[in-house]
């Protein structure tokens, strides 16, 4: 899905995790990859040159906040602005009783987003209708039938002529049902036969959910499509099919993005299973290769506490700092994660070595909780028969709490060599954080 776009914007990345310098010359590096994705995905050139300018001038002119290095804050900044551009609101799916509405133009795959709807709704535990309103293309009712029949959910159809009629034979047959999913007929172009029809078919059922149903293949036509139907009928959220097939379908989604109706789901593949929920930033965690970079990000802000630091700089670097050094360490999660979160591509470290971090750090919390109070204070109290104690305290050998007694003189002989302006400057560096502990 979107492999161009996806290239880009993780080439955009590699120009900023690998400049020695973030600067002008690596911020227009950085764009020029990402725009060399956008516009090989049908994104529109006024939009590609929006989002560059407004890159340049956050990444060059923000100040990164207190615990996020220049190169985070790029990528934050990149992170935001893709959001931004690719939707700025996840839409909000009800998991309760609802009548949802589903129009389109033919061939975008309405009658498969039916299916696909009627099996996420029945996975979560939901009872489902379908009511087949397509009474122009002879086989449209059929193939709603056989797609019911694959997910098991029951689908009203008829061989009456009248769409508003089977409509309200199918409301009184699923009047029980948690979801009711309608399927209504395509047409070549949006007329005025179609819009009468859908306005009948709203004004009957009354429905909670219009969603409009656009192929990503249409690119960026499909924003104005949504613009057209959003005014005929009132869309209350845009389907996007297809987004497996098409190499346009950054053009769909972010002119859909900007029409005002959310994007809700795109549509995968053919069969009722692909369909996902669309979550702006899950999906460019995805293009971006990151998974959960957001959350990575906030955690790196709550973690690294600068004056903290600065603290530990200016009075005594106790085991107990050391400790909490470790613990925030910690709480960021899988160490890979956090590398790469940094810009740092952890397929360059080798897994294992990732792996042996972990579990020393591990250890050595181990080690830290069986220490007493006064040992922790004053680390110098420490000799061969408190650590023999330690040891067996924490399950771990002697040579474990010898490791990381030394570890801990090292790291407080280098903590001690920082000034404090130094670590302000390159504060929350996550990567010289790991340094000075010497894993
Ligand atoms: N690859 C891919 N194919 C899809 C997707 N959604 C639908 N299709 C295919 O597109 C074709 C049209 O899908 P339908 O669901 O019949 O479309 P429709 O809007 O109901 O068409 P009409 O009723 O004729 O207007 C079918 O061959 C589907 O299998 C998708 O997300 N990915
Ligand atoms: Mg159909």
């Amino acid at each position: 899905m979107l492999e161009k776009l996806k290239q880009g914007i993780q080439k955009a990345i590699e120009k900023i995790s690998k400049a020695g310098y973030i600067d002008k010359a690596s911020v227009n590096a950085m764009i020029t990859e990402l725009q060399r994705g956008m516009l090989s995905s049908d994104i529109d050139v006024d939009m590609v040159f929006e989002i560059s300018e407004k890159l340049k001038k956050r990444i060059l002119n923000e100040k990164p906040k207190p615990g996020i290095t220049i190169r985070e804050h790029a990528l934050k900044i990149l992170y935001e602005e893709l959001v931004y551009f690719l939707g700025k609101t996840k839409a909000d799916i009800k998991l309760g009783k609802q009548k949802i509405l589903l129009v389109g133009l033919f061939g975008a795959g309405k009658t498969s987003a039916a299916s696909k709807l009627g099996l996420l709704f029945k996975k979560k535990g939901l009872s489902v209708g379908m009511i087949g309103c397509d009474v122009h293309r002879p086989a449209a009712a059929q193939q709603l039938k056989q797609l019911g029949d694959k997910i098991n959910v029951p689908v009203f159809i008829s061989s009456e002529k009248n769409a508003v009629s089977i409509l309200e034979k199918g409301m009184r047959e699923y009047d029980d049902k948690d979801v009711v999913i309608v399927d209504s007929a395509g047409r070549n172009a949006i007329d005025k036969e179609l819009a009468e029809e859908i306005k009948s078919l709203k004004k009957v059922y009354n429905p909670g959910e219009i969603y409009l149903i656009t192929p990503a293949d249409i690119g960026q036509a499909a924003g104005d499509q949504a613009k057209k139907f959003n005014e005929l009928v009132g869309i209350t959220g845009i389907i996007v099919t297809k987004m497996d097939a098409s190499a346009k379908a950054g053009g769909a989604i972010s002119t859909c993005a900007k029409t005002g109706a959310p994007v809700v789901f795109i549509g995968t593949g053919e069969t009722p299973d692909d369909l996902k929920i669309y979550d702006p930033e899950k999906f460019v965690s995805h293009l971006m290769g990151i998974p959960d970079l957001h959350g990575l990000l906030e955690k790196a802000k709550d973690v690294v506490d600068v004056e903290s630091a600065e603290n530990i700089i200016a009075g005594d670097f106790s085991i107990e700092d050391f400790c909490q050094q470790i613990e925030s360490m910690q709480k960021m999660g899988p160490m890979s994660q956090i590398l790469e979160s940094v810009g740092i591509n952890s397929s360059k470290i080798p897994k294992d070595m990732v792996k042996v971090h972990e579990e020393k750090m591990k250890k050595w919390k181990h080690i830290i909780n069986s220490m007493t109070k006064k040992e922790r204070k004053y680390p110098d109290v420490m000799d061969s028969s408190r650590m023999r104690r330690i040891a067996k305290g924490a399950g771990v050998s002697e040579a474990d709490v010898r490791d990381m007694i030394a570890n801990y003189r090292k790291s407080k002989k280098m903590i001690k060599q920082l000034s404090p302006g130094k670590l302000k400057r390159g504060g929350g560096n996550l990567g010289n954080l790991l340094k000075q502990f010497k894993l």
